[in-house]
C-alpha cells in the first residue's frame, strides 16, 4: 500500500493548454506539438550544461534537470515540457546496480535470472525520490501556463533491459524467461509495476498536468502475449494514476504496436502514441473514438529538404484530423544529429497549419 500522496494546485491557465484539450478530446484552436526527446544531443545547449556530468547523476540535480527541461521549451516553443529524466533512474533509486554507459544506453551490472534476483529490486518509496519531487515543482514554477509532462518506463520495457543486461535487438533472453517461468515473469512485472506506478505518482503529486508511460519495445510481441503477458501490469501502473487525480492526462507510446494499439488504449491510456509506420487515420480505426492518438512524424524526416518535410507534416495534421483530438509528435524520438532548426521549423508549421474547411 502506497501512502497517500497529496496533488499540488496547478495553474488555472492549464485549463486551456492545447495539449491537455486534444488529450481530453475537446478539439483545441491549433494542434499542440512536443517531440519525444526534445531536450538532450541534439542540442548544443544541453552538451556544454552536461559536459562533465554523468547522465544519471544529471538527473538528480533539481537545477540542472529544470534547465535541460526548459531548454527546448525555449528554443522550439513546444507546447509542453517533457521531465528530463530516464526510465531507469526508478530503478537505480531502489538500490539496482546499473548504468548509463555514453552511446550505449542503461547498462545492468547483474542481469535479472532468477527468484533470488527479486530481492534486489525493492519496492519504490516516495521518499526516495525527493529530488524527483522538487524538480518538478521548481518546473512547475517556472512554466507556468505550459504544460509539463512526467514520464516512466512501463514494465516490460523496463524488465527487457534488466533480463538482457542493456539494449538488445531481439529481448530473446526477456522473451525466454517470459514463455518458461511466465509466475516468474508475473512477479517481476507486477514488481516492475509498483515501481512505475510510485515514480508517476509522485511526478503527478508534485505537479506534472500529464503522463506518458513508455512501452518502447512491447512491440516485439504479438498482440495474444501483450494480453497474456503485459497488459496487466501496464493497467495497473496507469490506474494508480487515475487513483490519484483522473484529471491528469495519461499518454502510453511504444514503438513498431500497429498490431497492438487498440489493446494498449484498452491498457487505460487517455491518449496513445503512434509510430510512423501506422497512418493516422488507420491508427484512429484500430484505437477507436474514445482515446486521443499522439504522433507520427518519422524522425528521419527531420533530415529531409524543407519542402519534403513540410509535405509529410500536413498529410499527418490531416489525418489526425480522424482522431477525437492530436497530439503532433514524432513516432519515435528526436535523433542524435538532428538540426534543432528542422525541429523549429515542424513547430511552426504546425502551429501556422488551418484544416480545410468541409
Ligand atoms: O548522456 C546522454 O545524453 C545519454 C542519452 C540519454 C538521454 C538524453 C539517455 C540514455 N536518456 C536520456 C533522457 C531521456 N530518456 C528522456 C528525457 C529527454 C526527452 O525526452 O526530452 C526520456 C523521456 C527517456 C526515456 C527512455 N530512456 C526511453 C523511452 C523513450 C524511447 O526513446 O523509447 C528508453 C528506452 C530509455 C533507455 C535509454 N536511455 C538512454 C538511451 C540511449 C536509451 C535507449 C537505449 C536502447 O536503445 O535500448
Amino acid at each position: 500500500e502506497s501512502p497517500a500522496l497529496s496533488v499540488a494546485a496547478r495553474d488555472p491557465r492549464l485549463n486551456d493548454a492545447p495539449l491537455l484539450s486534444a488529450a481530453r478530446r475537446r478539439q483545441p484552436p491549433v494542434t499542440p506539438v512536443w517531440f519525444m526527446r526534445q531536450a538532450g544531443r541534439s542540442l548544443p545547449e544541453y552538451l556544454k550544461v552536461r559536459e562533465g556530468i554523468p547522465m544519471l547523476e544529471s538527473c538528480r540535480r533539481p537545477e540542472l534537470v529544470t534547465e535541460i527541461t526548459l531548454q527546448p521549451v525555449r528554443r522550439y516553443g513546444v507546447d509542453a515540457a517533457i521531465f528530463f529524466s530516464d526510465i531507469v533512474v526508478p530503478l537505480k533509486a531502489v538500490g539496482v546496480g546499473l548504468d548509463i554507459k555514453p552511446g550505449v544506453g542503461p547498462v545492468i551490472e547483474q542481469p535479472f535470472r532468477t527468484r533470488a534476483d527479486l530481492e534486489r529490486i525493492p519496492q519504490l518509496h516516495p521518499g526516495m525520490i525527493d529530488d524527483i519531487a522538487e524538480s518538478v515543482r521548481l518546473l512547475t514554477a517556472e512554466l507556468g501556463a505550459t504544460p509539463l509532462i512526467g514520464f516512466a518506463g512501463a514494465p516490460f520495457t523496463l524488465a527487457s533491459y534488466l533480463v538482457e543486461g542493456g539494449p538488445s535487438r531481439d529481448l530473446a533472453r526477456t522473451k525466454a524467461l517470459m514463455y518458461s517461468d511466465p509466475q516468474l515473469w508475473a512477479d517481476l512485472l507486477a514488481r516492475l509495476a509498483q515501481i512505475s506506478g510510485e515514480f508517476l505518482r509522485v511526478q503527478v503529486a508534485a505537479g506534472v498536468s500529464a503522463v506518458q508511460l513508455f512501452d518502447s519495445w512491447v512491440g516485439a510481441l504479438p498482440l495474444a502475449d501483450y494480453l497474456a503477458f503485459v497488459q496487466p501490469a501496464s493497467a495497473s501502473v496507469l490506474s494508480a494514476v487515475r487513483e490519484l487525480d483522473p484529471g491528469v492526462p495519461r499518454i502510453h507510446f511504444g514503438v513498431q504496436t500497429g498490431e497492438l494499439l487498440g489493446a494498449i488504449g484498452e491498457a487505460g491510456a487517455d491518449v496513445v502514441g503512434v509510430d510512423f509506420r501506422v497512418p493516422l487515420d488507420e491508427a484512429v480505426t484500430r484505437i477507436g473514438p474514445d482515446r486521443a492518438v499522439q504522433g507520427n512524424l518519422d524522425p528521419a524526416l527531420l533530415f529531409a529538404p524543407r519542402e519534403v518535410l513540410r509535405g509529410r507534416v500536413h498529410a499527418i495534421l490531416e489525418a489526425g484530423r480522424a482522431a477525437p483530438g492530436h497530439i503532433f509528435n514524432l513516432g519515435h524520438g528526436v535523433m542524435p544529429g538532428t538540426d534543432p532548426d528542422a525541429v523549429k521549423f515542424v513547430v511552426d508549421t504546425v502551429h501556422a497549419w488551418k484544416p480545410a474547411q468541409e
